[in-house]
């Protein structure tokens, strides 16, 4: 690279010591900013100040890109996607930056040079961000991680909480919660942008008027305002010069809050405003399984939502003067209901600001924003009550009932007499409460609605919202979730990527499909044997956070099979539990039974409100105690929960994994994304017909799947049939023993009853009909373990899962995404 002139004319000076990206100028720069950032020589220089120095280094080389990004976006005024999440689970930034950079071998060998430190050690010492619960969350980031490596021009919204998903601690077997206090230490990625504060309003009320020409006005006053300052983090490209923008909105109170409250001499008053107002985006809600009605949620919602439309809107206005393109140079895509309020606020802004009639102002709406459903769970659809509304967004609550009105007047009109249809697809549900259906808004105000897997997508237009299907049959559409294979692959898991760049190039990190030319690798004996031996590595590091965090040592040549995810009961932890005390009893039984050995890990947060998910993480660490302390079975059987699951964790335990367990209730998980990282590196799935395992089945062939239980045909049979868990735990000796040891307190022998919910729940509820599931479980982990036991069949299987997953790349995902939902086309950046 050297200096030359851009197409704006702007002069570049790539290889300067602020930004130059030969190995000695990032030496200078890095240990420019320990002296000069940091504040400190060499010698005294903590791992945080090593981390901060690299950081901060890196950074200067993603600014000059991100500053080319935008300069170009806006010099050619292409249109953008703009992402509206309320999570985003970026996890740590360093090592993706300095992948994405290609600078990672560079920092590895000036860190030794210098500092004697492992790269490893450095990037340990970085937060991760949990701004997310869990799958919806890290879906976010793996998308703008493939937005920006498509060089497709986008930036993603959402809130700066200032607590994350909490840090979960075991004590006694229990879960507790501690806040995140992820922004300590400061966060060198992020970059305050005050210039863009946005002012939002709350509460007052509505009213209308008449203007000079006798057309009817809209004003709404007496509110009062909260600010919303946006930081932005940079995200860069895999080998390319894009960094689009991921910008997160805070909290401040305005000052004219404080001015009022100044001026009553209430000064007590003044500063329990400021920090109520500044509460909105003090902390994530955890997801509970139903959605919680809480008033600062809904506030969280409008305020980054109300933030981010006045800016897409002020960046329109810089290049148009008129909103007839808006549509086109615009795409909204709105990460499931969250951000749903976006329809009345785009409405709002368009009819009271900008003094546009209903018409247009709803084309231009409806044209721009697109719409993701992440669950079946009928529970779980997010509804507010209207006198929430009322009080807090007056002015939404009634443009709400204006669209509801058109809308049911057009329904009226396609169906005369059906007042029974007019009530289920009616934006606000007249229960005894009255509700805003933020689902129907979200269909009636999009062009397009889709699910995350091809069985979610069909189950969303046939069971979830039939009515809106018949009604808008061309707007649902399916988009496959994918994950980023640079995150999950390259940067979680080394040995592999080079193992297999070593056999088909490294094509693969842009074009996953790439990894199809491994099938020819399925029989090579050198091959299996480099897999075999890297998994047992990446099983010797677990094993070692393993010992650090649960005192517990496990045996690396034992089979480590993996259930990562959040605790739900529909994801059936419990089920696994079940089977390991299954297998524990048999084995108590006859202890020279012959089954490979076993290492059962879990690890999961369950939502602080949740007492049965909570309960189940206790059942599992008892169980474990019981288990791990009997010698009779100790050789055979190991069963550990590790602490605090986050985004950083799943990059240890994955790689590291043989058998991955996704075995929800066939209809539950919209699609899940574990399963798909699982796979890439290299374990065996037990899975249920859910989801995307249906779509991973297909790609690696019903031989490489260990396929069990139920499909959602035969679910909804057993269902309507009236289900008992009673017949099948009588029909199933292993089943009975487990449920019977567990209600016996034979894990819980200080308190036996300590888990007669638990058992209750599973002999008289089920609702997730793990009892009906059992066995057909059982039996396939029997032939897991067969399977095991030939090592070349099972490692052939690997290979064939490994090969098959290009379609798994959110690459796919976003290139449907873009093509299909926004026109987007790619923007390639020069430096
Ligand atoms: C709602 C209201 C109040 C508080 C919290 C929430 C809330 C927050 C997060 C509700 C749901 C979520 C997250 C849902 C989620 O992660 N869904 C998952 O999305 C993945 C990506 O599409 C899928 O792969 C999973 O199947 C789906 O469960």
């Amino acid at each position: 690279m050297s200096n030359e002139t851009n197409q704006a004319g702007a002069r570049v000076e790539v290889e300067d010591d602020r930004t130059g990206m030969k190995p000695e100028t990032l030496e200078r720069a890095v240990l420019d900013h320990l002296n000069y950032t940091c504040i400190k020589d060499v010698p005294y220089a903590t791992p945080y100040d090593v981390f901060s120095s690299v950081a901060n280094a890196a950074r200067d080389r993603l600014a000059l890109r991100w500053l080319r990004t935008g300069g170009t976006f806006y010099e050619r005024d292409v249109k953008r996607v703009y992402y509206l999440s309320a999570e985003y689970l970026v996890g740590r930034a360093l090592a993706q930056n300095l992948i994405n950079l290609g600078l990672y071998d560079v920092a590895e060998g000036l860190l030794r040079e210098h500092f004697g430190l492992e790269i490893g050690e450095v990037i340990e010492v970085e937060p991760d961000p949990g701004l997310g619960n869990g799958g919806l969350g890290r879906l976010a980031a793996c998308f703008m991680d493939s937005l920006a490596t498509l060089e497709l021009p986008a930036i993603g919204y959402g809130i700066r909480y200032e607590f994350g998903i909490f840090d979960q601690g075991i004590e006694d077997g229990r879960q507790i919660e501690r806040a995140d206090d992820w922004l300590r230490y400061g966060n060198p990625w992020e970059h305050e942008r005050p210039e863009y504060t946005v002012k939002v309003p709350f509460g007052g009320h509505v009213v209308e008027t008449v203007d000079r020409d006798g057309e009817l006005m809209v004003q709404w006053v007496d509110t009062q305002s909260v600010l919303g300052v946006p930081f932005d983090m940079p995200v860069a490209g895999f080998d390319n010069n894009t960094v689009n923008t991921l910008r997160l909105w805070s909290a401040k109170a305005s000052s004219e809050l404080n001015l009022e409250v100044f001026n009553d001499g209430d000064y007590r008053r003044a500063v329990e405003e400021k920090a109520l107002s500044e509460s909105i985006s003090k902390v994530l809600y955890p997801n509970d399984r139903s959605p919680e009605g809480r008033e600062l949620r809904l506030k969280q919602q409008f305020f980054f939502v109300c933030c981010s439309i006045e800016d897409i809107i002020r960046r329109y206005k810089k290049t148009h003067d008129s909103f007839d393109e808006f549509p086109n140079k615009c795409a909204i895509q709105l990460n499931d209901t969250h951000p749903a309020i976006a329809v009345a606020e785009l409405m709002r802004v368009l009819l009271d600001s900008e003094g546009m009639g209903w018409d247009e102002a709803w084309s231009i709406t409806t044209r721009t924003i697109a719409y993701t459903n992440h669950t079946l769970l009928p529970e779980a659809l997010e509804k507010w009550p209207v006198a929430m509304f009322e009080r807090l967004l007056p002015r939404h609550l009634g443009i709400i009932y204006e669209i509801n009105r058109r809308f049911l007047r057009e329904v009226h009109v396609r169906y005369p007499n059906d007042p029974g249809r007019q009530r289920r697809m009616s934006i606000i549900e007249e229960s005894s409460t009255k509700q805003i259906r933020m689902a129907h808004l979200a269909v009636v105000g999009s062009h397009s609605v889709n699910g995350v897997a091809a069985l979610h997508s069909e189950l969303v237009k046939s069971q979830l919202m039939p009515d809106f299907h018949e009604f808008y049959p061309g707007k649902f559409n399916n988009k496959t979730n994918g994950v980023t294979p640079r995150r999950w692959l390259v940067q979680c898991n080394p040995r592999l990527s080079d193992a297999i760049t070593r056999r088909v190039g490294d094509g693969w990190k842009k074009e996953l499909d790439v990894l199809r030319g491994l099938h020819d690798f399925a029989e090579d004996e050198a091959f299996h044997e480099e897999l075999r031996v890297i998994k047992r590595h990446n099983k010797e590091l677990l094993a070692k956070i393993i010992a650090e965090r649960n005192g517990v040592t496990v045996d690396v040549d034992s089979i480590f099979d993996v259930q990562v995810k959040r605790l739900h009961q529909y994801k059936r932890q419990i089920m696994n539990v079940l089977h390991v005390v299954s297998l524990y009893w048999q084995l108590k039984q006859n202890p020279a039974l012959d089954i490979p050995a076993r290492t059962f890990i879990f690890a999961g947060k369950a939502a602080p409100g949740y007492w049965m998910a909570k309960q189940h993480i206790k059942l599992i660490n008892d169980v474990a105690s019981i288990v791990n302390n009997d010698p009779v079975t100790n050789d055979k059987l190991k069963l550990v929960f590790i602490p605090n699951y986050n985004v950083s964790l799943a990059e240890r335990i994955i790689p590291a994994s043989d058998v991955s367990e996704q075995i929800s209730m066939a209809g539950k998980e919209a699609s899940g994304t574990g399963n798909m990282k699982f796979s890439m590196n290299g374990a065996l799935t037990v899975g249920t017909l859910d989801g995307a395992n249906i779509e991973i089945r297909e790609e690696v062939g019903a031989e490489n799947f260990f396929l069990f239980g139920l499909d959602t045909a035969q679910v909804k049979e057993l269902k309507a049939s009236g289900y008992s868990a009673q017949h099948f735990i009588n029909e199933s000796e292993h089943l009975r023993a487990a449920i019977n040891l567990i209600a016996d307190g034979f894990f819980s022998p200080e308190e036996p009853d300590r888990f007669k919910a638990v058992v209750d729940d599973l002999r008289y509820q089920d609702a997730y009909l793990v009892c009906a599931d059992f066995d057909a479980y059982a039996e396939c982990h029997a032939r897991v373990g067969e399977v095991y036991r030939d090592q070349d069949a099972w490692t052939r299987m690997v290979v064939r899962n490994i090969a098959s997953m290009g379609k798994f790349s959110s690459d796919r995902t976003i290139s449907q995404y873009a093509s299909e939902i926004w026109g987007l086309e790619p923007i390639h950046i020069k430096l």
